[in-house]
Order: structure tokens, then C-alpha cells, then sequence
């Protein structure tokens, strides 16, 4: 009988780099909801019509569900892939993330929804025609794909599937309004950044490692699943967007996204679009402020740190 041996993790012996860049950049970045003031939030909330009620809803409704996919089923796709110890710890922290993400929107709902609008933007959420085509061409690859289409599959999700949601909150913060719901879409933004910096970044090291012949083949099944969610995205978009007269705007910041994700899996950009084409009022959102797209900037200005006082008796009085 061979003895199996358990290895532990050595974080004094690292393998690559970007593996412990990453975790300190991530942990550097770590927030959590409870610690934004949302309620402020609620005069701005109150001014806006029914129809933008309805789609600050569903457009947080469908990034539930996709942060929801990252939680569950997204890092586990790829965590049996993994090429050093250090990269695990990395997806575990990602891992985490996600689920905080996937919270933060219920935080969202329950500062301006009430019991019956939240029940009805899950059920739109979970029965909607685009949202469960998006999630079922992801998880898909995440189940039967290979290790680097699984990679591209997260790489799309994180970096181009979540701005058709992103925009309505970006907008409002650039006619500032909902400050404070847009401060927490911009530390998750912050957070998408990275997860898609990085997670690209590992795809490019396999990628090289292929054959040039294998390397035109996976360009060439990477674009045509990059149309085929653009495509889904165009629908989406629509059945979104119409309402409110913003469609091209967001199918421009689809295509300016879209090509951020080639860009972090290494590849040349499939659309026209840059950021100049981009409308600036939504480009400001995502800058202004201390948290920002760039992978270095630091924690965000709205965001509360806690702080420390001794522990009272009653701290143990949980509302009993
Ligand atoms: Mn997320
Ligand atoms: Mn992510």
C-alpha cells in the first residue's frame, strides 16, 4: 500500500506571482454591504418613476442570478484546474465574494422594495427567457467544457454579462442619484475587475501552451460564443431598455465590455467600440469617486469602515 501524502499550502514558496498579488489586492478590497448606508438613498428612490422603479428591479434581480451562478456553480468549474496551491486560495476568496455579491442586492431590495415587489422580481428573475438562456449557456461550459473554455466562460461572465445590468445604476450615479446602491455596484465592479483580470490572466497561461493549430480553434470557439451572448444580451437589452429609450446606449457599453474580456483572455477586440464611444455620464460612474475599474485603486469613499468600540452587555441582547 503506497502512503498518500497531504500537502500544505506553503505561501513563502510561490510559484506565481499574480497568485499573491491577487490575494493581497483582493483582501486589501474586502467590504461588506451592511456597512453602506442605503436608506439615504430613499428620497432619490421616491422620485423616480414606475417604470424606472420597475427596471432598477429587474436589472438587480438578473445580477443576483448571475453573482448567484459565480457562487455556486461558477468557481467550482475551475477550482479542479487550478495550477498552483495559492490559485485555490484565490478562488476561495473570489468564491466568497461572490456570495457577498449575490447578497448585497437583496440589501438593495430590502431598503427600497416592498415584500411583494421582491417576490415578484425573483419570479420575473428566475422565469425570464433571456436571463435563464445567459445562465444555461454558462453553465453548460462550466459542467462538460474544458478547463480553458471554462475559463472563458467566467472570464465573459465577469467582464461583459454583468454591464447590461450595471449601466442603470452607473446612469443614475452620474445624474447622482442612488449614491449610495451605486457605491455598492462599484466596489462589485471593483471586485469583477479583478476576478476577470485574473482568472483571464490563467486562461493566457494555458492558452500558450497550446499548438498553433489548437490556439485557432479556440479563437475561433471563443468569438462564436461571444456573438452568440451578445446576441442574447441584444434581447435582454431590449426587453429592458426599450421602456426607458437607453438601448443603443447599453449595446454600446456591451460592445466596449465585450471587448474588455477579449482583452483579459488576450485576444484582439471583436467590436468598434471604445470607451470614447461609450456615454460619458455612465463612464463617469464608473470613475468618480476612490473606487474605480482600475485594478490598483483602493477602497471606495462611501464606504463606512467600522468602528471599533468595547463589547456592552446588551450587544448579546439580540432583540430577545
Ligand atoms: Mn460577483
Ligand atoms: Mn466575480
Amino acid at each position: 500500500m503506497s502512503q498518500i501524502y497531504y500537502k500544505a499550502i506553503n505561501w513563502n514558496e510561490i510559484e506565481d506571482v499574480i497568485d499573491k498579488s491577487t490575494w493581497e489586492k483582493l483582501t486589501e478590497q474586502f467590504w461588506l454591504d451592511t456597512r453602506i448606508p442605503l436608506s439615504n438613498d430613499l428620497d432619490d428612490w421616491r422620485k423616480l418613476s414606475a417604470v424606472e422603479k420597475d427596471l432598477v428591479g429587474k436589472v438587480f434581480g438578473g445580477l443576483t442570478l448571475l453573482d448567484t451562478m459565480q457562487s455556486e456553480s461558477g468557481i467550482e468549474a475551475i477550482r479542479a484546474d487550478v495550477r498552483t496551491p495559492h490559485e485555490e486560495a484565490v478562488l476561495n476568496n473570489i468564491q466568497f465574494m461572490e456570495s457577498v455579491h449575490a447578497k448585497s442586492y437583496s440589501s438593495i431590495f430590502s431598503t427600497l422594495n416592498t415584500k411583494k415587489e421582491i417576490e415578484d422580481i425573483f419570479e420575473w428573475t428566475n422565469t425570464n427567457e433571456y436571463l435563464q438562456k445567459k445562465a444555461e449557456i454558462i453553465n453548460e461550459i462550466y459542467l462538460n467544457g474544458s478547463a480553458l473554455q471554462k475559463k472563458v466562460a467566467s472570464t465573459y461572465l465577469e467582464t461583459f454579462l454583468f454591464y447590461s445590468g450595471f449601466f442603470t445604476p452607473l446612469y443614475y450615479l452620474g445624474n447622482n442619484k442612488l449614491a449610495n446602491v451605486a457605491e455598492i455596484i462599484k466596489l462589485i465592479i471593483r471586485d469583477e475587475s479583478v476576478h476577470g483580470t485574473y482568472i483571464g490572466y490563467k486562461f493566457q497561461l494555458g492558452f500558450n501552451e497550446l499548438s498553433e493549430q489548437e490556439q485557432d480553434e479556440m479563437r475561433d470557439w471563443m468569438y462564436d460564443l461571444l456573438y452568440q451572448l451578445y446576441e442574447n444580451e441584444e434581447g435582454y437589452t431590449k426587453s429592458l431598455y426599450d421602456q426607458v429609450g437607453w438601448t443603443e446606449e447599453v449595446l454600446t457599453f456591451l460592445r466596449y465590455n465585450a471587448n474588455k474580456a477579449l482583452m483579459n483572455l488576450g485576444q484582439d477586440p471583436l467590436f468598434p467600440d471604445s470607451a470614447d464611444d461609450v456615454n460619458p455620464i455612465v463612464m463617469n460612474g464608473i470613475s468618480t469617486g476612490t473606487s474605480n475599474h482600475d485594478f490598483f485603486s483602493q477602497v471606495g469613499n462611501g464606504y463606512l469602515l467600522g468602528t471599533v468600540e468595547a463589547m456592552q452587555e446588551d450587544d448579546y441582547n439580540y432583540g430577545l
